[in-house]
């Protein structure tokens, strides 16, 4: 396995944790990236232009940080990172508050770095926007209907366009998910839950 890393990254920090604490950091490779200068190589991999992000023998590659914590930890036979029962709760909890507090920390720090042009940062994420849609668009095929919690959050996210950013165009050039989301925004759990 090998894993785009930064070691100033927190979530990569979380991860190479998890990764030692289960006896796994042997069998991962790092390799070294600056993501705010190397976005375009790294959105081969992950369309999200985010680490951590860890590439499979078989090529797949798994984002985000609790995703690959989640695979990390099924792949030991020690004592999970996130164990069974009514312990899960607290643990989940914990994991939210922390990942929760460290998200604004680095809303903070983008601030304090903000001798960046005035959109830069707002255009690198309409570009993360535009790449995540274009990754759904590939991959509508492989949703044969499903109703998980992939698609519904594709659901939502695709409603929130919709709902705040009208002209955003995302359906244009991906007729696949445009006709995707047409039907699911009709099922009942949809409508139920409408902003609009
Ligand atoms: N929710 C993601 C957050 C990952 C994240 O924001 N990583 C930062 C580095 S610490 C990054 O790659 N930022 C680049 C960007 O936001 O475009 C996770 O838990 O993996």
């Amino acid at each position: 396995m090998k894993l785009h890393h930064n070691p100033a990254s927190p979530y990569t920090r979380k991860v190479m944790l998890i990764a030692h604490e289960t006896g796994l950091a042997d069998r991962i490779e790092l390799m070294p990236i600056v993501v705010w200068e190397e976005a375009a190589r790294l959105r081969v991999d992950n369309p999200l232009g985010k680490i951590p992000a860890l590439i499979l023998d078989d090529g797949s590659c798994l984002f985000d940080s609790s995703v690959i914590c989640s695979f990390l930890d099924s792949l030991h036979d020690g004592p999970k990172m996130v164990p069974d029962g009514a312990d899960r709760w607290r643990v989940e909890r914990l994991h939210a508050l922390a990942q929760g507090m460290t998200d604004a920390a680095l809303v903070l720090r983008s601030d304090v770095t903000r001798e960046l042009p005035a959109d830069w940062y707002s255009n690198r994420m309409r570009d993360t926007v535009n790449s995540a849609l274009d990754e759904a668009e590939r991959l509508v095929p492989s949703f044969d209907r499903a109703v998980d919690l992939g698609t519904c959050a594709l659901g939502a996210g695709l409603g929130y366009l919709d709902f705040r950013f009208p002209d955003f165009g995302w359906r244009d050039g991906r007729p696949a998910l445009a006709a995707w989301y047409e039907e699911f925004a009709r099922r009942p759990s949809m409508q139920a839950t409408s902003a609009s």
